[in-house]
């Protein structure tokens, strides 16, 4: 069924009357709609239907978001020319209970942004300047949120970049096998189970404290990072994963999706490599903000990332593929499987490439 945009709309904090709503964007994980108001003074909203399969405890989620968005706007309040209401996620309240979610009759969770305007934003990226300007706003982004005061964020999706577990899911799957699939991907499983090993490295070092937990975001797929129409990076969105992690998930899942020269789920993979020039502009950006506080081993260990989020990727993909398409929205009965193959394909190119991008790493962070 339909959801009644309007009247969940007016449940909302809003100024201006509501004039139509329409899906809106590319995202796999929530339904989003754009709201547009009648008066020309009045912002847009977005809408999102949140996904309370996936996420949990939605009070909790909505919880870091207004911590996270509330220290961002501080922050940036104090730079003179900050346009607050582009460059952060503003949350509007329920106008019952002040709180930043709405339940609807059903039982539905649903949130709502002011709409940023005048922007842009890329599922791919075709030039340097692009890249290095999303390294820096990634770089920018994990640098505001470090003295976030109080308790350490609520994990919302508990161990998400963590492979072991990944790993662990993904053999359940393989041996329950539910959907009855497995035995039509040995191909792919075996690029899975094959690389499994070296994957696990950012979790070690972790564990022997050689790299610190920070506040990261976690999704930094290169369409969560919003442009203005001069092509400057104006602002992060999608925080609901901005939780602890290691600072080589951002920069993996950025480079995954930024220096692709394909789409995620191509069908064409003869497309499907990394982009040296794009994965150096974006390191340089990013490095840019970041030099001063990774230690030794964080930097070193940046090459890496992008292959580990690749293949993470490759394993959920083929995880939910296996596992009878119950996670990611899918557009065709074979999506997350093709999704895979692309993501291992992206992780062949990574791995010829490695040593250059290692040397890139290096000549930057000089
Ligand atoms: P998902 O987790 O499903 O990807 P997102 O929070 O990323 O959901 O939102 C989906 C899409 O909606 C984004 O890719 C972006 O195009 C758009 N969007 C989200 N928030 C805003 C906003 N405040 N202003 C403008 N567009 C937005
Ligand atoms: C999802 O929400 P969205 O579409 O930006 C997913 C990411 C994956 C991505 C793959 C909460 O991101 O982890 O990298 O799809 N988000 C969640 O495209 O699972
Ligand atoms: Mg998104």
């Amino acid at each position: 069924m339909e959801p009644d945009l309007r009247k969940i709309y007016g449940c909302f904090r809003a100024k201006g009357s509501y004039h139509s709503g329409q899906s809106f964007g590319p995202g796999h994980i929530h339904d989003t709609y754009r709201i547009s108001t009648a008066e020309k003074h009045c912002d847009d909203y977005i809408l999102q239907r949140l996904n309370n399969s996936i996420f949990k405890d939605i009070p909790r989620l909505q919880e870091n978001m207004e911590r996270v968005t509330a220290h961002m706007r501080n922050k940036l309040s104090v730079i003179p020319g900050s346009d607050l209401k582009r460059e952060c996620l503003t949350l509007i309240e329920d106008r019952e209970t002040d709180r930043s979610w709405h339940i609807d009759e059903q039982g539905n969770f649903w949130r709502m942004f002011i709409f940023i305007s005048d922007h842009r934003s890329y599922e791919r990226v075709d030039s340097h300047h692009k890249a290095f300007e999303g390294g820096k706003a990634v770089g920018r982004f994990q640098a505001l949120l470090s003295d976030l005061p109080g308790e350490p964020l609520y994990e919302t999706i508990p161990d998400f970049h963590n492979i072991v577990k990944r790993l662990e899911t993904f053999h359940r799957v393989l041996s329950d096998n539910p959907a009855g699939r497995v035995s039509s991907c040995g191909k792919e499983i075996d690029e899975i189970t094959g690389r499994e090993e070296e994957m696990k490295v950012i979790i070690r070092l972790g564990e022997e404290e050689k790299i610190p937990l920070r506040i990261t975001h976690n999704d930094t797929k290169f369409n969560n990072i919003l442009f203005d129409l001069n092509d400057r990076a104006l602002c992060i969105i999608d925080l609901d994963t901005v939780m602890p992690g290691y600072v080589h998930y951002d920069f993996g899942d950025a480079i995954r999706t930024a220096a692709n020269t394909a789409d995620e789920d191509s069908t064409d993979l003869s497309t499907v490599s990394i982009d040296i020039g794009i994965f150096e502009a974006y390191a340089k950006g990013y490095l840019a903000e970041t030099k001063g506080t990774l230690n030794e081993t964080e930097t070193e260990y940046l090459a890496f990332a992008p292959k580990l989020l690749t293949y993470i990727m490759a394993t959920r993909f083929l995880t939910d593929y296996l596992d009878g398409d119950r996670y990611y929205k899918i557009r065709y009965p074979e999506h997350n499987l093709q999704r895979n193959r692309t993501q291992t394909a992206l992780l062949a190119s990574m791995e010829e490439n490695y040593e250059k991008m290692k040397q890139i790493i290096k000549n930057i962070a000089k």
